[in-house]
């Protein structure tokens, strides 16, 4: 029998989670009793509304396998049994992927999961790392939900934890700690029975069967192990079509960042005279994706809008608010409606649980449906094989078709990182306040039919979420939009997304036909530096 014990602690004040939980640097996260308090925090808010206790309740652990993942999985075990949980689930290894999480707490009806990531960024001692928290439908808690984690987080004065040694994560088995069952799973395992619920597996083997190539880049972050099953062994992918493929704790020095410039090899591969017809890459817990073909590269805003257009019986779609109008041309000829939410997967959720909307993505490379309730890299490059397969094109041409009957939204996303906080807060509210003096304003060929700060508000439960990004809409369907990350680990991310709808144009240039949005940007905002990242 483990003993619980109840040790005295002292609130962090910067706990509050953001865009997609708390993130930090990893020696930040590995201060004395910071781990232990945000997650007794995550019990006590969640314990307010559990008025049976967590005694009959399931909790999913797992991660993207970065430094520090093991150790922290090993304290979150202890301390959910401290707090009474019936049972724990721990995914083999530590390894699970973040849709796969959300597809272990639907299909096991658990409780909800903390997921130890920081996705797309480098892991190690001195890089990131991040926890958070999904609900009982698989998806991120909603605002409501981590505010009330917060709120624990500055009030913290003890947290419960079972005295009881490590538990062996790399054999499938069974423990008690005190009262509660820790089980370690096979993470593949609920994962895999939904794709093949999902896709026609048979048609796409059949596909790889009569020749056709891919090559998927898993950045040795999570998806690595789901890739070798589902792409190689059960669908027939030559062997060697998976790259990095095991899980390292400092994703070998990279960032598992699957855009052009971090998956470079890949990128560099599928330019190479015979390159195979289909490339892929995910980040490294797995939710976000990039879609290439032979030298052709698809955005996330073109691929989601190309997965809406071949899928049927949609309900609706839904976009972020940056990403660009593609999927609403689609959304248009199908007759369905398509959502504008706020930045961040967990807004997604109560549409799709209310059944108002089948697909969503965004342009931070995801995009997903309504089989879980996060994005799904790995979804993402089944649909993706599944319109190959079926339509015997090329990437290129499928895209290029879409173009052809929707126009073209060119788009790209520019980063200024590591600004001063304050300075780039300051920046945004200036600009704010001459949005109302904006509409009518011309530069060249672009008038300015409506300038604002966006506020959405939930269709299902009404809640309100203001400021979700400064909007400049230009006549003809051209946009700019403007709002800081609520991703990074250091100072402020400001983010400038530029969309330009082109009904005929469809093949120039990018940086060309973005360019003369990007000048009206440096005017309005009086910017003298360059972007850090475009992607
Ligand atoms: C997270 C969220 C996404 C969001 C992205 C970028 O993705 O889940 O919904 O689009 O961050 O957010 P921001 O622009 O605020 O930095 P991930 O893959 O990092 O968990």
């Amino acid at each position: 029998m483990s003993a619980i014990k109840t040790i005295a602690t002292k609130p962090y004040t910067d706990q509050r989670p953001g865009t997609s939980g708390l993130r930090k640097k990893t020696r930040h996260f590995q201060q004395p009793r910071y781990l232990e308090n945000f997650v007794q925090a995550v019990f006590d808010a969640l314990r307010k509304d559990t008025p049976s206790g967590f005694g009959g309740e399931t909790l999913v652990v797992g991660g993207d396998g970065r430094y520090f993942n093991r150790a922290a999985i090993q304290t979150i075990i202890r301390i959910a049994a401290g707090n009474g949980f019936g049972r724990v689930l721990v995914a083999r290894g530590g390894i699970l992927s973040t849709p796969a999480m959300s597809a272990v707490i639907r299909r096991r009806r658990a409780f909800g999961g903390l997921v130890l990531s920081a996705s797309h960024n480098p892991g190690g001692p001195d890089d990131d790392f991040g926890i958070k928290y999904n609900v009982r439908n698989g998806g991120p808690a909603p605002e409501a939900v981590t505010e009330g984690i917060f709120r624990e987080t500055r009030k913290i004065e003890r947290y419960l934890i079972a005295d009881a040694p490590d538990v062996d994560l790399d054999r499938l088995s069974s423990h008690r700690l005190g009262g509660t069952e820790v089980v370690v799973f096979d993470g593949l395992t609920d994962y895999t029975a939904l794709m093949r619920q999902i896709f026609d597996f048979e048609a796409l083997k059949a596909h790889f069967r009569s020749g056709f190539r891919m090559l998927f880049d898993a950045m040795h972050g999570a998806t690595g192990p789901y890739a070798h099953h589902i792409f190689e062994e059960l669908l027939g992918a030559a062997p060697g079509s998976v790259l990095n493929g095991t899980p390292l704790e400092d994703f070998g020095g990279h960032h598992p960042d699957p855009n052009l410039v971090h998956a470079a090899g890949l990128v560099r591969r599928m330019a190479e005279p015979n390159a195979p017809d289909f490339g892929a890459a995910c980040d490294a817990d797995g939710d976000r994706n990039m879609i290439v073909g032979r030298s052709f590269f698809v955005t996330p805003c073109d691929s989601v809008a190309v997965i809406a257009e071949y899928a049927t019986a949609l309900a609706g779609v839904a976009r972020s608010l940056p990403t660009s109008t593609a999927l609403d041309r689609v959304a248009a000829a199908q007759g369905v409606p398509c959502y504008e939410t706020p930045t961040g997967w967990k807004y997604f959720g109560s549409l799709l649980d209310a059944g108002l909307c089948t697909i969503c993505g965004e342009e931070s490379f995801g995009t997903g449906s309504d089989h879980v309730r996060e994005k799904d890299g790995i979804w993402a490059v089944l649909s993706w094989l599944s319109i190959l397969a079926k339509s015997k094109k090329s990437v290129a041409e499928i895209v290029e078709s879409h173009w052809q009957r929707f126009g073209r939204s060119y788009f790209q996303r520019h980063d200024y990182e590591k600004m001063n906080s304050q300075a780039a807060t300051e920046m945004l509210e200036k600009l704010a306040a001459t949005l109302p003096s904006l509409a009518g304003r011309s530069w060249g060929d672009f008038v300015v039919a409506h300038a604002g700060d966006y506020r959405y508000t939930d269709p299902v439960d009404h809640s309100e979420t203001p400021h979700a990004g400064i909007r400049i809409l230009f006549d003809g369907g051209s946009r700019i939009v403007l709002r800081l990350s609520g991703t990074g680990t250091e100072g402020a991310t400001l983010r400038v997304y530029f969309e330009r709808y082109e009904p005929k144009n469809t093949t120039s240039d990018v940086d060309a036909m973005l360019r003369p949005l990007v000048e009206i940007v440096r005017e309005l905002l009086a910017l003298r530096q360059e972007p850090t990242v475009i992607t």
